[in-house]
């Protein structure tokens, strides 16, 4: 599987007349490529001896970039109709008497999450947003998901009779199981783009709604508020257990740093999250917000600081980048590029001894092949990188000493790499137990 749709444009017969015409057309090819299918472009340049241009045309190609540059804000075509569900839809949803509302990721050209709230809030529906949906904070939204629904006994009490899916396919573990056991529930989803993002092929129908799509919900009669109400009472209990578990243990671990970057970090802030542990983690520590960023679909965790650097170049919004130290080590010379960041910028590193997701694998207990080959701790000295790249530097080791990471713009002139030490064993530990204890 590729970690990126590469669209590869080939660029050998360009002739000087129509160069810029032909690289107009191929970079409003790869923008709408990358859009549509939501992941990178890629551009390939061939340049034919003696490669490097006059002084002359380099001096006029130099300013007419940088008043483009100045002059540039990002267009996208907005598609606005109205949405009128068929009758067999609104059928489907009146005789319905436990609608739930599903997120999945959805980058901003794709996320519906104006229609996904409207639906919510008319049926009292309970609303699940994974990390990267863009779904706002909101009052019906479930916290606690990824704790408590990857109990069967506690998703077979939740099961809904009616799903209502927004974005791409959902990653969390528990959303996996809980559509996997729900696969015979009818489930609408009302898709921006145009793929096929339904892992258990449960499906029904698929409504065609884009971003600046109405969705005419007139038909569509209010329910009460009784399973609203059992989940609200599942999301209760579970944040109890996770606020006694964070206390209980005395080590620094990767939960205890997504909870308190959950709750110090402000709106105004993107959240860009690595691959591996971190989206998940997010999920089961933190809480929902809509400023989170995955890089979904990819997977992969290489360039995760480079797309961080590009989310904040691209909203001008301050950017926390949290990043597991494999992830880190693999993306080190985007540090090179911060400096284009042009907002504060703070990179933390969850320096947790290698690739801990491996350890939910049976091949965890391989205990000769597992670290060496699995795991691969490094051992590579991260203040020693970020002094080279003249970046400030601080470490946590402790859960006191999370109070280092804050967000004060004010307080922020450099960017800033904080390294945080976390007891691998015990944050494994906290997670199963979150999950089996629920
Ligand atoms: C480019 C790329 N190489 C390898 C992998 C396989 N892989 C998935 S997770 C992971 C370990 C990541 O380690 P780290 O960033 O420290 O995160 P943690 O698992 O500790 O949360 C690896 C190597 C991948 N997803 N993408
Ligand atoms: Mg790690």
């Amino acid at each position: 599987m590729p970690y990126f749709f590469m669209k590869w444009v080939n660029l050998q017969m360009l002739h000087a007349i129509v160069i810029e015409d032909r690289i107009r057309f191929a970079a409003r090819q790869a923008v709408s490529e990358s859009v549509d299918k939501g992941g990178a472009a890629h551009l390939n340049l061939p340049f034919r001896k003696p490669l490097g241009p006059s002084q002359e045309s380099l001096n006029q190609v130099k300013s007419e970039f940088e008043q483009q540059i100045s002059e540039f804000t990002p267009s996208q075509p907005v598609r606005t109709r109205s949405v009128s569900p068929s009758k067999e839809i609104s059928d489907l949803v009146n005789s319905s008497g436990r609608p739930l509302v599903i997120a999945g990721p959805a980058n901003r050209h794709h996320s519906n999450s104006t229609a996904a709230l409207q639906l919510a809030d008319l049926l009292h529906a309970p609303l699940i947003a994974e990390p990267g949906s863009r779904i706002p904070h909101y009052r019906q939204r479930v916290r606690r998901f990824e704790q408590f629904l990857r109990n069967k006994t506690v998703r077979h009490r939740l099961r809904p009779d009616l799903i209502l899916r927004f974005g791409d396919q959902p990653f969390t573990k528990s959303m996996l199981m809980a559509l996997k056991d729900w696969s015979d529930v009818t489930t609408l989803h009302f898709d921006a783009r145009n793929s096929w993002q339904d892992h258990e092929m449960s499906v029904d129908v698929k409504i065609d709604l884009a971003p600046g799509d109405t969705l005419i919900t007139d038909a569509f009669e209010p329910k009460t508020d009784d399973y609203l109400d059992l989940w609200s009472a599942a999301d209760a209990d579970s944040s109890n257990k996770l606020q006694n578990k964070l206390e209980r243990e005395s080590s620094l671990t990767d939960g205890h740093v997504f909870h308190h970057i959950s709750n110090s970090l402000n709106a105004s802030w993107n959240l860009m999250v690595s691959n591996s542990l971190p989206p998940r983690d997010v999920a089961l520590f933190g809480h929902p917000a809509e400023n989170i960023i995955v890089n979904r679909g990819a997977a992969g965790i290489d360039g995760i600081i480079s797309t961080a650097i590009g989310a904040a170049r691209a909203t001008k919004a301050p950017t926390c980048c949290v990043v597991g130290d494999l992830a880190f080590l693999h993306d080190s010379n985007a540090l090179l590029s911060v400096r284009h960041a042009g907002t504060p910028f703070i990179i933390i590193v969850i320096n947790n001894g290698g690739g801990n997701i491996f350890r939910m694998l049976p091949v965890y207990h391989q205990t000769d092949t597992y670290q060496p080959y699995f795991e691969t701790p490094q051992d590579v000295d991260i203040e020693h990188i970020a002094k080279a790249h003249g970046f400030r530097y601080k470490q946590v080791q402790e859960k006191v000493g999370l109070r280092e990471i804050s967000f004060d713009e004010s307080r922020i002139e450099k960017p800033l790499i904080i390294e945080c030490i976390t007891n691998a064993d015990a944050g494994m530990a906290m997670r199963k137990q979150l999950w089996n204890e629920s």
